[in-house]
């Protein structure tokens, strides 16, 4: 849809390999909307529920353990169809399968260090920012770039 959201968080590795700026300068320069982002040591119990699909994956518990062993930066991005354009701007799970001028495939190695989350669909992106964000963090702002952007 047009004005759909998608929630991403760039992960304790990436903040730590000072990503942040390169991530977010690509969401930026696609031409998408910047709606919410804040920095935060997510807690057990936020990160399980994050994953809870895959809580019976044999690496559930190392990739919650991982997810909370840093600071996250959780961000809502809006526009064009994001959550498919997201997830191919982050590249395939394992970034030994990413294409190079992909997120993974230009930052990562190794598939349990892949840098960032992007939800995988529409539904995924409305209940991870319910669980991410309180609705007064999601901010609405006039986009004076819009008209260049969409027709
Ligand atoms: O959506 P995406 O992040 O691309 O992959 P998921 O299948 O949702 O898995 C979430 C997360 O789990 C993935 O980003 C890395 C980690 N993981 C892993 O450590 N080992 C695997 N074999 C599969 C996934
Ligand atoms: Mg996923």
């Amino acid at each position: 849809g047009i004005n759909e959201r998608t929630f991403l968080a760039i992960k304790p590795d990436g903040h730590q390999r000072r990503l942040v700026g390169e991530i977010i300068r690509r969401f930026e320069r696609k031409g998408y909307h910047l709606v919410a982002m804040k920095m935060i040591q997510a807690s057990e119990e936020l990160l399980k529920k994050h994953y809870i699909e895959l809580r019976d994956r044999p690496f559930y518990e190392r990739l919650v353990k991982y997810m909370g062993s840093g600071p996250v930066v959780a961000m809502v991005w809006q526009g064009l169809d994001v959550v498919k354009t997201a997830r191919m701007m982050l590249g395939e799970t394992n970034p030994a399968d990413s294409l190079p001028g992909t997120i993974r495939g230009d930052f990562g190695v190794d598939i349990s260090r892949n840098i960032i989350h992007g939800s995988d669909s529409r539904e995924s992106a409305q209940r991870e920012i319910t669980l991410w964000f309180q609705p007064h963090e999601i901010v609405c702002w006039q986009d004076n770039a819009e008209k260049w952007i969409n027709e």
